[in-house]
């Protein structure tokens, strides 16, 4: 397949199409996996989450500049919460990365519509057409609330939470956010008032919570305060995590391997809802005539077989 050799290359044109396979043609997309799936794994993985507007497309930004100084070319994968067709988040999101976009850094939003199995689904084999194309480090961008940012602790290696005094955040709710343990936590904007009082509430806190070294900085993309300390620290984590990265990756696959099989089970299931069979045993427990322990075990072992 041409499109094999052209991602190897890291032709551009190969990776998106290689995404949209990936993202919209179930079978393709098992075709392509089939023949890269063995290649994959290597790469370091880095998550950057928080609240909406945080500033976490500005910081990928500026950090993927300054990761370039020391060596390094990462690709980004910024996964829109908002539907697939509005296209606000994902134009903030190009428009916010347009400098580092020119560095030769690959950057892609996908999108995170449907069952959050399909979501984990094409973010893991994106990140592996992007490690056939040779990019290492990756970094997802993720809003920090809900299933896909539990999903994307799952997958990366390091992970980064990012905070700013102005969305109206309260320590309490940041507390909530830090229960999630990351790596490095951010307190953007600092250029901002209440940045510091801010970042010495997050530091405060974390040292009660963790004996860990973790790390708490803070950063701004408009003075580019902490910036190139952010972007030492992830090199640093990044070869320390390397060490790891077999142990973690077998547990990833883990994780896969059981999201896929729920969402198999799943997807039959929900074909069973227009089944006669399944009909057939719903009238038979609203009548009373069976009872739902029973009529449940029948369908599911309809199910798996
Ligand atoms: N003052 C100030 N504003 C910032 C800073 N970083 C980002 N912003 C602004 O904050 C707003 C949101 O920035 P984004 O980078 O889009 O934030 P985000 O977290 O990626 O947002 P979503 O992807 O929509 O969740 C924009 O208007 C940025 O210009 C900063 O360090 N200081
Ligand atoms: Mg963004």
């Amino acid at each position: 397949m041409e499109l094999i050799s052209d991602l190897k290359k890291g032709k551009r044109q190969a990776i998106a199409k290689a995404i949209s396979i990936i993202e919209n043609n179930k079978s393709e997309s098992k075709k392509l996996i089939k023949k890269i799936f063995k290649e994959s794994g290597n790469s370091i993985i880095i998550g950057i989450t928080g609240p909406a507007g945080a500033g976490k497309s500005s910081l990928i930004n500026k950090t993927v500049l300054e990761l370039k100084k020391l060596g390094i070319t990462p690709a980004v994968l910024a996964i829109d919460p908002t539907s697939h067709v509005s296209g606000g988040a994902i134009l903030g999101d190009r428009v916010r990365m347009i400098e580092s976009t020119d560095s030769g850094t690959y950057i892609r939003s996908i999108a995170s519509r449907g069952a959050s199995g399909a979501i984990s689904r094409s973010i893991r084999n994106s990140i592996r057409v992007l490690e056939y194309a040779n990019f290492d480090p990756i970094i997802i961008e993720s809003i920090g609330a809900g299933q896909t940012e539990i999903e994307i602790s799952n997958i990366a290696d390091i992970t980064v939470v990012v905070f700013n005094p102005h969305t109206g955040d309260s320590i309490q709710t940041i507390k909530a956010g830090l229960t999630e343990i990351g790596d490095i936590y951010i307190v953007n904007k600092s250029d901002l008032d209440g940045a510091s009082q801010l970042y010495d509430a997050v530091q405060d806190y974390i040292g009660s919570v963790s004996s860990d070294k973790i790390t708490v900085l803070k950063t701004s993309t408009k003075t580019n305060e902490g910036i190139s300390k952010f972007a030492k620290k992830l090199k640093d984590l990044m070869k320390e995590k390397r060490k790891t990265k077999k142990e973690k990756e077998k547990q990833c696959l883990e994780f896969e391997l059981r999201d896929i099989i729920l969402n198999n089970i799943k997807e039959k299931i929900d074909f069973m809802s227009d089944n006669k069979i399944y009909d057939k045993y719903l009238k038979l427990v609203q009548t009373k005539k069976m009872n739902p322990i029973d009529a449940a075990d029948k369908i599911s072992k309809l199910i798996i077989k």
